[in-house]
């Protein structure tokens, strides 16, 4: 059978004109596919760190910092040294966080500026508990 013997209602046309332009639109904005990042505060191992130290991510990506080990712990950008200080701003979370699980969560926004950021948890930078966010 032929496409154009096949006698379609025009509602019926007008639906499927629907379907396929609603459809096209849909794989257009779908996003790439976002990762979930978890960063330990405290190591494993009963060190004073994160873990990992270092973390690369792209726009879109959630980052954790989950308590771990030896609380209580913060996550406070560097804005001095940021590409973005508006954004280290943003991600920044001084207040300490004390249970096992707490913690703080951030999605990395599509505007981006590129670069490292480095952070740090205020009560134990001098022991060398810092991080860095790459964000590509
Ligand atoms: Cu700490």
């Amino acid at each position: 059978m032929k496409l154009a013997n096949l006698n379609f209602k025009p509602v019926v046309r007008v639906l499927l004109a629907a379907v396929i332009v609603l459809s096209s639109f849909a794989i257009a904005i779908a996003p790439a596919s976002a990762e979930t990042y978890t960063v330990k505060m405290g190591a494993d191992n009963g060190m004073l760190a994160f873990q990992p130290k270092t973390l690369k991510v792209s726009p879109g990506d959630t980052v954790k910092w989950e308590i771990n080990k030896l609380p209580p712990h913060n996550v406070v950008f560097d804005t001095s040294s940021a590409p973005d200080s508006g954004l280290a701003q943003k991600l920044s979370h001084d207040k300490l966080a004390y249970a096992p699980g707490d913690g703080y969560e951030e999605t990395i926004p599509e505007d981006a500026k590129p670069g490292t950021y480095s952070y740090y948890c205020t009560p134990h930078r001098g022991a060398g508990m810092v991080g860095e966010l790459i964000i590509e």
